[in-house]
């Protein structure tokens, strides 16, 4: 087998061929690769370093912080901070954005991020990830806002995750499809594993969290009722259910097998979208899933289209294959 190029390598090669990573952004992605890594590392620690437990803490969105959940924030501050490519940040772990400090030079992308998501799973060693998404600070803007940050999701300039499971992968989109690396831990590098990644438009392989049925709208109710009917239902084929409680390998599977990933609008708090972040989750995994060919929507409209009005605003989410996905959005248009 040829030697796989590194991450590095790949981004100039890109820039060279295609002209779609300016040194600044390339830079930004080497970087939060780099802070991946050091995220990783932690992580693989477990009980023998202090990174297990809560933190004694709550984020903005109401919910425990796991100590992990703080240290890998900071370790995304801290790597991005002084390079020069950042106006500034914005994370689930941070009520407000924060601004480049004034120490450093300013640049003109944004990084929101979802420092470890699927926190729930970190003290049972189940997969775990971080998501994040690069926009551009809006032309003219003087003094970077939060108002910067609430951009379309067809605005990103890039996006991706990396996933802390049996391999650590970053995945990565900058417009021109998907392309995964594995750390080899050897070199200390990434090493590009997968080009061109396409999931399939078909599935047999639904992923939600089914103790919430009682909580659905209709439509989502129809689709899993009927996938539960298997072969001798309208469907006429038998479905299979995952459900990691961990978005970023929920996603990843359905990158490299396809399936349809739903965490829909339920009744439990119905002044809420859903549980899942437009901006530094369903924004990022949204555009990855349309490179790959699949589409994503809010079983209304597609979630990259989606005009945000606040930093840490939920979303119902419905993405995956693309027969599926169409077939659950066109049950929520019957409604
Ligand atoms: P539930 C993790 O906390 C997360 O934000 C996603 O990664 C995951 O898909 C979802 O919540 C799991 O939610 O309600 O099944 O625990």
């Amino acid at each position: 087998m040829t030697k796989p190029i590194s991450l590095s390598r790949y981004l100039v090669e890109e820039q060279r061929e295609r002209g779609n990573i300016p040194a600044q952004l390339r830079l930004l992605l080497e970087v939060v690769a780099r802070a991946c890594k050091g995220i990783s590392h932690a992580v693989n620690k477990g009980a023998l370093g202090d990174v297990l437990g809560s933190a004694g803490s709550e984020n903005v969105q109401g919910e425990v912080q796991k100590k992990l959940d703080i240290i890998a924030n900071d370790v995304l501050i801290e790597a991005n901070e002084w390079g020069g490519h950042l106006a500034a940040m914005a994370s689930e772990e941070m009520d407000n954005i924060y601004v480049v400090p004034n120490r450093y030079p300013q640049g003109e992308y944004l990084l929101l991020f979802d420092p470890l998501d699927g926190s729930s799973n970190i003290d049972v060693n189940v997969s775990i990830g971080t998501i994040f998404s690069v926009l551009q600070k809006p032309e003219g803007s003087s003094a970077v806002s939060e108002q910067d940050f609430l951009q379309a999701g067809a605005k990103q300039v890039a996006a991706g995750y990396c996933v802390y499971g049996p391999q650590t992968m970053l995945v990565l989109t900058v417009g021109d499809g998907v392309v995964m690396f594995t750390l080899d831990r050897e070199q200390g590098s990434f090493a590009l594993t997968q080009q061109n990644v396409k999931v399939p438009e078909d599935t047999q392989e639904f992923s939600i969290n089914m103790s919430n049925m009682r909580h659905w709208a209709p439509p989502v109710k129809r689709y899993v009722d009927e996938c539960l009917q298997g072969q001798d239902g309208v469907r006429g084929k038998n479905f299979n259910m995952r459900w990691i409680a961990s978005m970023v390998a929920d996603v990843h599977r359905i990158l490299m097998r396809g399936g349809i990933f739903m965490y829909p609008w339920d009744q439990r708090e119905p002044n809420k979208q859903g549980k899942l972040r437009l901006m530094y989750e369903a924004n990022p995994m949204s555009w990855l899933i349309e490179q790959a060919g699949g589409a994503s929507t809010n079983g209304h409209q597609r979630i990259l289209d989606i005009q945000p009005t606040q930093l840490h605003e939920r979303v119902s989410v419905i993405l995956g294959s693309k027969n599926e996905v169409e077939r659950v959005t066109a049950y929520h248009a019957k409604v």
